[in-house]
């Protein structure tokens, strides 16, 4: 099974700046967690990050027929980009918004988000745990399609 973790903008100065909203851990050591995790459960994951929306469109887009499962954290995007929502809804790879915040618990402005009535599920305010616990909800995801 192939998860594509797909990284917004930003995400790229985890653990330089800002830690106590957004913890201490860098994107890389949050993508050897999910590796070093992702090995033990037999799944094959890619991890990206990008700050250009454009960019992440071609990559859900281009998902397609490639991976079972999408995890995206679109971080600002989540609260503002359409291209990304209607990118999602086009293409059949379920995909799972995830945040490292509880943005619900945020500013008003992040309690909206226009992906989520196009994604399969949400995970918020974990940390570096909401990409674990995505691969867990990936694989009852795909249970969950198999059994349909
Ligand atoms: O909690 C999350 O994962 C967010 O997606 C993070 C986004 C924010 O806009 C969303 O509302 C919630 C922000 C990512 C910015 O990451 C930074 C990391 C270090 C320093 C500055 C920004």
């Amino acid at each position: 099974m192939r998860i594509l973790f797909l990284n917004g903008p930003n995400l790229n100065l985890l653990g330089t700046r800002e830690p106590e909203k957004y913890g201490k851990l860098t994107l890389a050591d949050i993508e050897a967690r999910v590796r070093a995790k992702a090995v033990g459960m037999g799944l094959d994951v890619e991890f990206r990050q990008t700050n250009i929306e454009g960019e992440l469109v071609t990559w859900i887009q281009e998902a397609q027929g490639r991976f079972d499962v999408i995890v995206l954290n679109a971080a600002a995007y989540t609260h503002t980009s359409v291209a990304i929502r209607d990118a999602i809804a086009a293409v059949q790879v379920p995909t799972i918004e995830i945040h490292l915040s509880n943005v619900h618990a945020r500013e008003e402005f992040r309690h909206v988000s226009l992906i989520a009535p196009v994604c399969r599920g949400q995970i918020a305010g974990f940390g570096a745990g909401s990409y674990e616990l995505a691969l867990e909800a990936s694989v009852i995801v795909k249970v969950a399609q198999k059994g349909a």
